[in-house]
């Protein structure tokens, strides 16, 4: 059992609930804070990451062994709400854990850091024609929108007090973590909740990880991206979302790598649906 506190950052939000109930088990106990209460727990810390003074986020983090920092606008929004949430949170959360000698944090980064990459293929994977290489942990930076770009900030803040001053963190650039894959893109980018926490909990065990980047999902099938970096850290995947493809394929066809919503590995989010901001 790991046997140590973590604070969890986003906690009331849909991953930070689900990982509410699964990490406990491998034996963290966990110190939670959102911007909203969390449902439950009155204990939780409200604070909102971008307008808290840094005495408050230095009292959020005392004392605990690793941060997994969730909290932040998880969708496409305007530039300055992005701009506070995600980059001046993320910052000042950094600058607490540096205060207070935090170890290491656990960066909740995104496929959309990376988005406008195009899908391997046919983007079926081992279900499909085969042989196209894996996308790499070191492919160019591509966002597809702001929240995408914030994501690339993270990952280099976390580079830069890693260099700097010594934070570790792994950085997990995580696909769709939901309880059930809902599109025939998240049959390839899809991340368990199971292997979601089986992945947070080998990137808060692993040794010397400087700033890694890895990808965050299952062992799909039809999977876009090279998870060789996650296994490192000792991360075995045991789920895989191909038993839901039969009906998400008759719902809503095979995936399409010609039509401009499923040509990359950003899906919708490279092609800016009308309802969005800006
Ligand atoms: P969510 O939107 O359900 O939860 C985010 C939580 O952060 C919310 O409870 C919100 O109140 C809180 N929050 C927002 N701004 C805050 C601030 N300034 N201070 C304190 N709390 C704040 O999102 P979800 O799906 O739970 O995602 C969690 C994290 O993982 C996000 O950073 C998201 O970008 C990232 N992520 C999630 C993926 C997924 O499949 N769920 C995929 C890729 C990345
Ligand atoms: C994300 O980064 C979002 O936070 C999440 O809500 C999903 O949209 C996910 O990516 C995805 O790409 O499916």
């Amino acid at each position: 059992p790991a046997d140590r506190t973590v604070l969890l950052t986003g906690a009331a939000g849909g991953l930070g609930t689900l990982m509410r109930g699964l990490l406990p088990s491998y034996g963290y106990t966990l110190r939670l804070l959102d911007m909203r209460p969390v449902d439950g727990e009155p204990e939780a810390l409200v604070l909102d990451l971008s307008t808290a003074t840094g005495d408050e986020l230095r009292a959020a983090v005392r004392g605990v062994d690793a941060v997994i920092h969730l909290a932040g606008i998880s969708l496409e929004s305007t530039f300055e709400k992005i701009l506070e949430a995600n980059i001046r949170g993320t910052y000042a959360l950094y600058e607490a854990a540096r205060a207070e000698g935090v170890r290491r944090i656990v960066f909740a980064s995104s496929n959309h850091a990376v988005g406008f990459t195009p899908v391997p293929g046919d983007g079926k994977g081992a279900a499909g024609a085969g042989g196209a290489p894996l996308i790499p942990v070191d492919t160019p930076r591509r966002p597809d929108t702001f929240y995408g770009l914030s994501k690339c900030f993270g990952e280099d803040l976390a580079q830069l007090y890693w260099d700097l001053h010594g934070t570790e963190t792994v950085s997990v650039r995580i696909g769709s973590c939901f309880p059930e894959p809902t599109s025939v893109r998240m049959l390839s980018v899809w991340l368990s909740p199971a292997d979601g926490a089986r992945l947070f909990h080998a990137a808060l065990t692993a040794e010397n990880v400087g700033h890694t980047v890895v990808h965050g999902s299952s062992a799909n099938t039809r999977l876009w991206w090279d998870l060789g970096p996650a296994r490192a850290l000792g991360y075995e995947p045991r789920d895989n979302s191909e038993p839901y493809a039969a009906q998400l394929i008759a719902e809503q066809g095979e995936l399409d790598t010609a039509r401009p919503d499923q040509a990359h590995l950003g899906g919708h989010f490279c092609t800016r649906p009308p309802s969005w901001p800006h």
